[in-house]
């Protein structure tokens, strides 16, 4: 049994700094932790396997590495068999690519695998910015995961993935020669978003906006978690007909603004609020739990029973569905449970029974003439962008009181799974639209700079000079790939909270803070006051 490890990838990291002992915060082992960093390393040996073989690359080997990267983020994957099972085929991949390498004598490091124990020891600065490279491509593997299980891929940014994986295991790097390569993620990142976009609205059609119900309705039901497209319209295919209705949860409520996946009459609602709340809100659940990306709790013993994962998701114990997509024993444990005896109606953390969902790039922008004119006359004074991750840590109600006191005269666009402390408010209308607008999960971030950069151009501006602030919360590392997406386009003076990642050296956080004015937040009060005047 490991008794040490090392990580601080994400906002809740043991004391502000990093996960040491034999379990982290968010309940990973030691030991998964451990297999995490060989499954890392052992990318970073493909990656170094793979320069000059570019031509004996397969889909597959792009696939893996994309599964490597996916597994070790935050409250995806706690097997230690599942991350053993991709160090195998990474391994298998490796001998494929460089065959000769194994029974070579010369010690080239054409296979060899990185000991990232050397990244986590390194000098503050350079381990810094290999940790913001390798934390954002994590997020952004997620992102590419789920386009390319819809068939979409770009070579461009399978590409870009092995040579940041390089550039972690260099050990004679500067902070000068990585910098640029940070900024590239967010570039490539930003690419990424839009691959993923393409895939979801082509196969499910423009979001619209959607009301949605925190109400379940009697009878037998499946709650989905996650941000997969695809599993969600595989299972509501599978259940169609059967009387079980599906309820969406956490980052899978956007899915109510697909028309292609709101036409299905059973896709009923949402269950439950953001995914620090699950093993309180599922303790007593009738009903079984589909998770097919992060934010995976470990199960407790009261409903572990009744909890599913798929693709890059896996937890020892639990059943999990392979790539054939048969939810047979998902639905086997909906009807066994039964669901509620009458129509139980849930409410969001401030009491509201239900949200609005839906408003994509495609409806905003559809109103972007209403908004310039709104903006230009002064009846829309500020528009916020109020999003990012929701986290466990104390200090978020900021973002519930924040949109509060948000004046009657601006706009909340929001997206990802933080919009749970406020989704469920009614603050009225402002020129026929709701005061709050869900954009979606957190890679419709690629919604939101789009509408920023489309007002801009419209108003003859930059983005940095519209009446838009940006409002941010972080948890995962979904969070850092965007984050250096709206830093490579040069967003300034965002706002990021609840507290700064413990993996920013002093010397980092000072050139973020010269360069892009990040700043922490303080209180609702001061902040409002700063940027309104
Ligand atoms: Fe700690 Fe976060 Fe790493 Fe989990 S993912 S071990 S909570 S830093
Ligand atoms: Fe949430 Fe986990 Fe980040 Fe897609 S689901 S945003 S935290």
């Amino acid at each position: 049994m490991e008794k040490h490890m090392f990580c601080f990838q994400c906002e809740q990291t043991a004391g502000c700094s990093a996960c040491t002992g034999c379990a982290g915060v968010c309940g990973k082992q030691a030991d998964t932790a451990v297999l995490q960093d060989r499954l890392t390393g052992a990318l970073i040996g493909l990656a170094r396997a793979a320069e000059g073989n570019e031509d004996r690359l397969h889909a597959d080997t792009d696939r893996l590495v994309l599964e490597g990267l996916f597994a070790a983020m935050t409250n995806v994957n706690f097997s230690n068999d599942a991350i053993a099972a991709l160090i195998a085929r990474v391994e298998a991949e490796k001998k494929r690519l460089v065959p000769d390498c194994f029974s070579c004598a010369s010690a080239c490091g054409r296979n060899e695998d990185f000991d990232m124990n050397r990244l986590w020891n390194a000098d503050p600065d350079i381990r810094s910015l290999k940790s913001l490279i390798l934390f954002g491509i994590r997020g952004m593997a997620a992102y590419a995961y789920h386009a390319d299980v819809l068939g979409y891929r770009d070579d461009t940014i399978n590409s870009f993935f092995y040579k940041a994986l390089l550039v972690i295991g260099m050990e004679d790097w500067g902070m000068e020669d990585l910098l640029p390569i940070v900024m590239e993620v967010g570039e490539m990142n930003l690419k990424c978003m839009a691959l993923l976009d393409q895939a979801n609205t082509e196969t499910y059609g423009s979001p619209v906006p959607a009301e949605v119900s925190f109400t379940v309705e009697k009878g037998p039901f499946i709650v989905i978690s996650g941000h997969d497209l695809y599993d969600l319209k595989r299972l509501l295919e599978q259940t169609e007909g059967t009387g079980i209705q599906i309820y969406t949860h956490g980052e899978m409520l956007p899915a109510h603004g697909y028309p292609e996946l709101k036409k299905y009459a059973h896709l009923k609602g949402n269950f439950g609020t953001a995914w620090q709340n699950q093993q309180k809100e599922f303790a007593d659940l009738p009903a079984p739990i589909l998770f097919t990306s992060n934010c995976l709790m470990p199960p407790k013993a009261s409903y572990a029973d009744r909890v599913f994962t798929t693709e890059a998701v896996s937890y020892p114990g639990l059943v999990h569905i392979g790539e054939e997509k048969d939810f047979t024993p998902v639905i086997e444990k909906a009807l066994a449970l039964g669901g509620y005896p009458a129509d139980m109606p849930f409410t969001g953390i401030n009491g509201g029974a239900k949200t609005i969902t839906g408003f994509g790039r495609h409806t905003v922008l559809g109103a972007a003439d209403a908004i310039l004119d709104a903006v230009r006359s002064g009846a829309l004074r500020h528009i916020f962008l109020v999003g990012g991750c929701d986290g466990a840590r104390p200090g978020r109600n900021y973002y519930t009181e924040f949109v509060k006191q948000t004046p009657a005269d601006t706009l909340v666009l929001t997206l990802a799974c933080g919009k749970y402390r406020f989704n469920d408010l009614d603050l009225g209308t402002i020129g026929g639209f709701p005061r709050i607008m869900d954009m979606g999960q957190c890679n419709d971030a690629y919604s939101a700079i789009q509408t920023a950069a489309a007002l801009a151009q419209a108003l003859g501006c930059g983005i940095n000079d519209l009446p838009l602030s940006m409002v941010l919360s972080w948890y995962e590392q979904k969070a850092v790939c965007i984050l250096l997406t709206l830093l490579h386009l040069g967003v300034k003076n965002i706002l990021l909270g609840p507290s700064l990642p413990a993996f920013l050296s002093p010397n980092v956080l000072r050139f973020l803070t010269e360069q892009y004015h990040i700043a922490p937040i303080r209180t609702p009060e001061e902040d409002l006051k700063r940027i309104l005047g």
